[in-house]
């Protein structure tokens, strides 16, 4: 675990990167991955830039990255989970839906996570038993009663869209029953969103280690749960689908995932 000046030390960088956000947007190019999912080089400037400073910072911690090869992986290991820009569509749009994650893996489970959103100056954080924290404020998930009030959001993993016939009937039924979607484009936020209350619940599968790992930690810190679809601990090293909510709301929502039908 990384200390409370180190914690400080960490915050202090992620919220170096607006700076640098802001001035490599002015020269935004933008690059294909796949089907719906790019690179800009925003989101390799803040890669390359927290890569070394916290190399710098932390010579004995390792880092996985969405915009690098992570290969080599050890359950056993101690590493960042960065995702650069969570919501890349969303900068790209201009959408300021978009995050820069952090989160520090340790012997299975999340430790420390930071997420900011640089267009809202919004820095939400925890560590493990410290309580959660929105720009130094303490948060807590919300303690709503009724699933009908709820404000549930989703993914539509837009990677896959061959999943799609089989996601979209489940998330019609859990429409039919809670308040109101909706969708942000960043996982990261979505959870940080369920964190303190502007959401009840947050639901998307297939995400990688580096959209859903930061956010998990911020998420349980605020009294909220987070589950794989089957109710299961997410492993953090790879792919999960992923539900955080209110823990009101859990077995109404692992319920209602279980109905999904696979193709
Ligand atoms: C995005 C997630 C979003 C999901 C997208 C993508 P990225 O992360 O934040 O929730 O729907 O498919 O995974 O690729 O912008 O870092």
């Amino acid at each position: 675990m990384i200390s409370a000046e180190e914690q400080k030390q960490v915050l202090s960088l992620v919220r170096q990167t607006k700076d640098l956000i802001l001035k490599e947007m002015k020269n935004e190019e933008v690059m294909v991955k796949g089907a719906a999912n790019y690179v800009t080089n925003v989101d390799l400037a803040v890669q390359n830039f927290l890569k070394e400073e916290l190399g710098k910072a932390f010579p004995d911690i390792a880092l996985i990255a969405e915009e690098k090869e992570n290969t080599g992986l050890s359950e056993e290991g101690t590493y960042w989970i960065l995702d650069p820009i969570d919501g890349t569509a969303n900068l790209i749009l201009d959408f300021r839906m978009s995050a820069v994650a952090l989160g520090l893996y340790e012997k299975g489970e999340i430790v420390f996570g930071a997420v900011f959103n640089p267009f809202t100056d919004e820095l939400f954080h925890a560590a493990k038993g410290e309580g959660a924290y929105l720009n130094g404020n303490a948060i807590h998930a919300s303690s709503t009663e009724h699933f009908g009030d709820a404000v549930i959001s989703y993914g539509s993993t837009p990677y896959t869209k061959s999943e799609a016939k089989n996601l979209f009937p489940i998330f019609y039924n859990i429409f039919m029953k809670c308040g109101d979607f909706r969708r942000t484009g960043s996982a990261e936020l979505d959870m940080c969103y369920v964190a303190c209350g502007r959401e009840h619940g947050y639901l998307e599968r297939d995400l990688k280690p580096w959209d859903y790992s930061a956010g998990t930690i911020i998420v349980r810190e605020a009294g909220g749960v987070v589950r794989t679809w089957k109710g299961e601990e997410p492993t953090y090293l790879t792919n999960g689908d992923i539900l955080a909510c209110a823990p009101q709301f859990e077995e109404i929502l692992l319920k209602e995932l279980a109905g999904e039908k696979k193709s």
